[in-house]
């Protein structure tokens, strides 16, 4: 939302952002490991540079060298051809190592506001997370804020049926805005419970839908003092 004071906006840096990782981790390490012949020092300095400058991140690049070096001392890694999985591998297990759950208070109801731009994944994210949710003993409403795509709506309620979780609706087209106050209003008058809202893909360079989602978190907040606890952008 910073396109709106006339900065270069937040989904430009961060699109041109995992652009440049994809793209420099694509070339840059296979460059690095087709072009070496064997695993010594030179070869991970290399490395550690192309990920730090493909903002893989300091941190996480330290243990993934780290981890690499580990494994080739006990000869698991013969040529640098195989490192290429290997690191992979490596990859995804910190990323599965530091994989925290999201902290949902159970004494109050939380609210996830799911928001990006067109097709990311927004919806298919949502199913899934409804139904973790539901699998670990919470009570999860769907809420049809995407009242703009067509068929839009239905494909929500496919996911709720398939987690077993109701759904909020309104008709096609409507003000989205009015969608999520039932939602809050048959929130508050139930028990606590996890609320997680459907929006319409949108590009931020889109005033008016840009404003639509700043309608629809004014009134969360003001109908549920807190709400939206969570903003959740789908790239
Ligand atoms: N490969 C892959 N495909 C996915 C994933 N998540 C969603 N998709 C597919 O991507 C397409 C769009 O997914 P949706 O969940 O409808 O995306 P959306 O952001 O809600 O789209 P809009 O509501 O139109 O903005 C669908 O065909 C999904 O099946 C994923 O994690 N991996
Ligand atoms: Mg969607």
């Amino acid at each position: 939302m910073e396109a709106e004071n006339g900065k270069r906006g937040f989904f430009d840096r961060l699109k041109s952002g995992l652009a440049k990782t994809r793209k420099l981790l694509l070339t840059d390490v296979d460059d690095i490991l087709l072009g070496s012949k064997e695993i010594d020092q030179a070869l991970f300095d290399e490395l550690e540079e192309a990920l730090i400058v493909a903002d893989v991140g300091p941190a996480f690049t330290a243990e993934l060298i780290e981890s690499l070096k580990e494994k080739v001392k006990r000869k698991e890694l013969a040529s640098p051809e195989v490192l290429k999985k290997v690191l992979r591998e490596t990859m995804r297990e910190i990323l599965l190592r530091n994989e925290a759950p999201l902290p949902i208070p159970t004494d109050k109801t939380y609210t996830i506001m799911v928001v990006g731009v067109n097709g990311t994944g927004k919806t298919t994210t949502i199913g899934k997370l409804a139904r973790n949710l539901k699998e670990e003993g919470r009570a999860v409403t769907l809420v049809a804020a995407d009242t703009f795509r067509a068929a839009a709506i239905e494909q929500l309620e496919v996911w709720a049926k398939r987690a077993n979780v109701p759904l909020i609706r309104r008709a096609a087209n409507a003000d989205p805005a009015a969608v999520v106050f039932d939602a809050i209003r048959a929130a508050k008058a139930g028990p606590p419970g996890v609320l997680i809202i459907d929006t319409a893909g949108r590009l931020h360079t889109k005033v008016n839908l840009m404003e639509e989602l700043k309608k629809m978190k004014r009134i969360m907040g003001r109908e549920l003092p807190g709400a939206p606890e969570v903003v959740l952008l789908v790239l």
